[in-house]
């Protein structure tokens, strides 16, 4: 693979001063929200914009809570009236921001964008239901900047947008809501295995089915979205929306019979920091071989990393001899947008002209070809060229993109010839959404001339 990559000979690097700059970040503010055996307290007041909430449940019951905005011109005792006779005659007054589900014992996180207006925390797992009025009001910090999520995830009738494997362990998402109706998430811990029609089948029967439920996110309107911090174990998992089908009220089928069910894995990685400081990456603890000289080692001066399920692996593929049966392995190197312009190519360049740059020589020593090549949308929401070759001795998928202002990316997927599986391309393309370029192209500039 790191041969074949590369067109030009001897590779050289025009210093530039790129000017750089840092976006400042506002603080977001923050607030408490406790569930405890006196029963709920939340602010009476919250500022506009941007509000994390803290909750934390300290009673011995579960807080499934929902903040709710109570339409213009809607009083609260209008909505406790229409609650007291149908729970669900309170939607058309109110709009369902989402909420927590907290066990007790536990704590929970929801970052909300909230507009002025009349608000209702409930707990619908109090016998009634605990309410907490709240009033937003004023400018808040209208500048703070949406936190940047590790996860974006979709919701649409029916159905979830999200890559099909994440990384364990904390990380913070997005939550969006893009369909046209309300919708929710709950996570079921499911044996390997498990098919989409299995869980239908286990949510058919009810509790006698044995499948435990953590509910993640309550309730959520079209059009809203929300932050939430998740903590995850390593394993199998079915997203599931429980809610009934509101566009069809006659039918009321739950938005799972119509399949809204999603299938994920979440693996365990471990995280690689560069030790100039200049990237951070989550890859597979499955490949643990790092090898931080290999660019230097093949004569490139950009920083990068490689991993591969042996040593082996990666020696024998920047020797163009064969990687062996069922062997693979991931590299990352860093490219400055000035190396591009040194090379001859003009400023507007496309990302597929920038990308040809790495492709194989014509008879190439790893009889090496593409196969194929088309920009794809990263999970993280970036433009990416995707190209696949075929070759005797490996055969590789990678992908190009601006990783950061001036600073290209070029991350690979080596196999073994006709070896590559859907996992490895999952378990790549989890590696390469983790990728954070911390530096800024000057300092990258800087690294590859030794300063
Ligand atoms: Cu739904």
């Amino acid at each position: 693979m790191w041969k074949l990559l590369i067109r030009m000979g001897l590779v050289t690097i025009v210093l530039l001063i790129l000017a750089s700059t840092t976006l400042g970040q506002t603080d977001i503010p923050a607030v408490a929200v406790t569930l405890s055996a006196n029963g709920l307290a939340a602010p009476g007041t919250l500022p506009k914009g941007l509000v994390t909430v803290n909750f934390e449940n300290t009673s011995e019951a579960p807080f499934i809570g929902v903040l709710l905005r109570l339409n213009d011109g809607v009083d609260l005792e209008q909505l406790f009236a229409a609650v007291a006779e149908d729970p669900l005659g309170m939607l058309p007054l109110v709009s369902l921001r989402g909420g927590p589900a907290i066990m007790p014992g536990q704590t929970g996180s929801i970052t909300y964008n909230l507009d002025a207006g009349q608000y209702v925390l409930a707990n619908f797992a109090g016998e009634p239901p605990q309410i907490a009025p709240i009033i937003v009001e004023g400018t808040g910090a209208a500048s703070a900047d949406a936190p940047a999520a590790d996860l974006n995830v979709v919701m649409v009738d029916f159905g979830y947008g999200l890559p099909l494997t994440i990384p364990a362990g904390e990380s913070l998402w997005r939550i969006e809501n893009a369909g046209e109706q309300w919708h929710e998430l709950a996570l079921a811990p499911i044996e390997p295995g498990t098919t989409v029609e299995d869980v239908q089948a286990l949510l058919a029967q009810g509790e006698e089915s044995g499948l435990q439920q953590l509910p993640v996110l309550m309730p959520m309107d079209a059009g809203e979205a929300v932050h939430l911090t998740m903590n995850l174990q390593p394993g199998r998992y079915a997203i599931i929306c429980n809610l009934p089908d509101l566009l069809n009220p006659d039918a009321m089928r739950s938005h799972h019979e119509l399949g809204m069910i999603q299938l994920i894995t979440v693996a365990d990685t471990l995280t690689y920091t560069d030790p100039a400081g200049i990237f951070a990456l989550d890859y597979p603890a499955a490949l643990a071989a790092v090898r931080p000289d290999l660019p230097r080692t093949l004569g490139l001066p950009f920083p990068g990393v490689g991993f591969g399920d042996s040593d082996a692996t990666i020696d024998l593929s920047a020797a163009s001899q064969p990687v062996p049966e069922g062997s693979w392995g991931i590299g990352v190197m860093f490219i400055p947008a000035a190396f591009f312009t040194q090379m001859g190519l003009p400023a507007d360049a496309s990302l597929s002209d920038l990308a040809m740059v790495f492709a194989p020589e014509p008879n190439n020593a790893e009889g090496a070809e593409v196969i194929g090549m088309s920009e794809i949308t990263l999970p993280n929401g970036t433009t990416a060229v995707q190209r696949i070759v075929a070759g005797v001795t490996e055969d590789n998928v990678s992908l190009f993109y601006e990783v950061a202002d001036g600073v290209y990316v070029l991350a690979a997927l080596l196999s073994s010839p006709g070896g590559r599986t859907d996992a490895m391309v999952e378990t790549f393309m989890l590696t390469v959404n983790s990728i954070e370029f911390t530096a800024t192209a000057d300092t990258l500039m800087a690294a590859m001339s030794g300063e």
